[in-house]
């Protein structure tokens, strides 16, 4: 049986990637951290499930080498996700050193215990499109220049660099996958696709009266995260470690989002004034439900992100499966159904 260690695991991403593998027969450990509340919810289904007993938790936290390389050593895995992060980019100019830290220095931490480990241990390291930035080319593949726009762009490029490096002088087998957007009914609910979602769900359940938001002309590359878990896995499995993007190769802007979302709701938002003064109106009665606040814009924004996958797709069979639209109507209704019900179990 083999055995993966996922840092992360609370997360999006993390909750998906443990169904998968456990799906796969892995034993699986995820690391967690002490929090004075229980932040579980993603992965409750898991661990409560008597099915499930290749499934365990371990706290600890990337800013602590020591327990990294203890857990390394303890455990032994075959494999090990590094999914952890602040992974919120206008959080990061917030708090920039905690950011760096974690997502920077935390990815060498991990490194350099699986280095001075006696098992060959795979590692897979959780980049992101963000590394690109202010873009140098209108579709982005591996080959894409980096410009980061944010502390934490920025500490996604070290890490990067620093897995393709461990994997150089020390031959590790170390593979980089510099994911697009990905998201679901599980996304953190700052993040705009979910803020939209909830936002849409609790205003037509009349909980909310607008949502407000910043950057409308912001462009991305949207898919949905169980398809890009899948991703990583593969990437562990190839015959030789490499860098791998995965996108869907269309990119839309967040007020198609907006509009789309809400149209599953059947309401239609038509879009009066420029800037932080424009409004989302609801055609059929006058309502404004989307206003604009500069309090969301960024003090650098990336404006685009749209991805070549071609790479993944020939060497690992990778193909995007959900569309944008798919996206969607998954969200809104989960969405839906989690407002109405309240205790709402991800799913
Ligand atoms: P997420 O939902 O924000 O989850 C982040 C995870 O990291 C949570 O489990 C969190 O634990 C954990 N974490 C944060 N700080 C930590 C620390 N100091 N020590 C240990 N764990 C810590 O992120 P996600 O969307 O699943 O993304 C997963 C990874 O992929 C992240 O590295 C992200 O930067 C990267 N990425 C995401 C996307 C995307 O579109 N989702 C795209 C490209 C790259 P708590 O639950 O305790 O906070
Ligand atoms: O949903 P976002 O916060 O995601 P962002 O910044 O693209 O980062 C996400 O994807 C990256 C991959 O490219 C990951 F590496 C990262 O960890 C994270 O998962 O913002 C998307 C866009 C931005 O341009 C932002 O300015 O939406 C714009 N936006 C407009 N109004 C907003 C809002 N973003 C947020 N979070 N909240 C708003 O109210």
């Amino acid at each position: 049986m083999k055995k993966a260690f996922i840092t992360g695991v609370t997360g999006q991403d993390g909750s998906y990637l443990a169904e998968l593998l456990l799906t796969k027969g892995y034993e699986v450990w995820g690391l967690v951290r002490r929090t004075s509340v229980f932040n579980r919810e993603r992965i409750e289904h898991i661990y409560l499930n008597k099915k499930n007993e290749n499934f365990k938790m371990i706290y600890g936290d990337l800013s602590d080498s020591s327990n990294l390389s203890g857990i390394i050593y303890e455990l032994e895995p075959d494999e090990v996700y590094n999914l952890a992060a602040q992974s919120h980019v206008g959080i990061s100019f917030e708090i920039p050193e905690y950011t760096s830290d974690v997502v920077g220095t935390g990815t060498v931490r991990l490194l350099d215990a699986i280095k001075k480990s006696k098992k060959k241990i795979k590692f897979y390291q959780a980049s992101s499109s963000e590394i690109f930035g202010k873009v140098h080319e209108k579709i982005q593949s591996e080959s894409t220049p980096f410009y980061p726009r944010s502390p934490y762009a920025c500490s996604k490029a070290f890490a990067f660099y620093i897995t393709r490096n461990y994997r150089e002088a020390y031959n590790l087998f170390a593979a980089n996958g510099i994911l697009f957007n990905h998201e679901s009914p599980r996304r953190g609910e700052n993040f705009v696709t979910r803020k939209i979602t909830l936002s849409i769900a609790r205003i037509i359940k009349g909980l909310q009266n607008e949502l407000t938001l910043g950057n409308l002309d912001a462009k991305r590359d949207w898919g949905y995260a169980p398809d890009y878990v899948e991703g990583m896995w593969r990437m562990l499995q190839h015959n030789k470690p490499d860098d791998f993007v995965l996108a869907t190769g269309e990119t839309h802007t967040v007020r198609e989002f907006v509009e789309k979302s809400f149209n599953i709701a059947n309401i239609d938002i038509q879009w009066e004034g420029k800037g932080a003064n424009e409004i989302g109106i609801n055609k059929s009665n006058g309502d404004v439900l989307v206003k604009v606040s500069e309090k969301y814009f960024r003090p650098s924004e990336v404006d685009i992100l749209q991805g070549n996958s071609e790479k993944a797709k020939t060497v690992l069979g990778w193909e995007n499966k959900t569309t944008f639209d798919q996206l969607i109507e998954k969200m809104v209704n989960a969405d839906i159904d989690y407002v109405n019900k309240y205790n709402f179990i991800y799913k």
